[in-house]
């Protein structure tokens, strides 16, 4: 499995309060290169679809009206061992609980609003790619 790259989304709450700029800055400067980006608003059957694995949790429907309030901005991000440092890099799910210096700790506003998705593994970073971008707008095999 391919493991030198991961797949995130900027959350609404962070697009609409202009942290894009920053984020992306933040994740260039941790030595993540963008290979794939694109700004985008859901609709709520594409929401669903990705968030499938959380389905009857009681924060799911929530999380749908959310992730559908506004555009957001997929990426796709390469580096050596993609998928865990970029979890690091965002902290964790709950912001009171991520480290400082993390993504989630400066700009999430709630456990829901957190700002920024992360593929949990490598195999489900493959699926969320897939589910965002063709092959023909990825632009791997950038100097890192
Ligand atoms: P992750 O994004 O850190 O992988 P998951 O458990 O996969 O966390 O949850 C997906 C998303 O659902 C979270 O990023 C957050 O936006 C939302 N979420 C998770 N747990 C809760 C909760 O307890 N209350 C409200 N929203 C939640
Ligand atoms: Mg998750």
């Amino acid at each position: 499995m391919n493991n030198d790259f991961t797949f995130a989304i900027i959350k609404p709450n962070a697009v609409k309060h202009k942290k894009t700029g920053p984020i992306l800055a933040m994740i260039n400067e941790a030595g993540f290169c963008i290979c794939a980006l694109k700004m985008t608003l859901l609709t709520k059957i594409q929401a669903q679809a990705f968030y499938m694995v959380h389905r009857g949790k009681p924060f799911y429907d929530g999380l749908i009206e959310f992730m559908t309030s506004g555009p957001v901005v997929a990426l796709i991000l390469s580096r050596e061992n993609a998928v865990e440092e970029f979890r690091k890099l965002i902290g964790e799910t709950d912001p009171s609980r991520a480290e400082n210096g993390t993504i989630r700790k400066i700009f999430a506003v709630s456990v829901q609003m957190n700002a920024i998705h992360g593929s949990d593994s490598p195999e489900n970073a493959v699926k969320e790619a897939a589910f965002f971008f063709s092959e023909f707008e990825r632009f791997y095999h950038q100097e890192h």
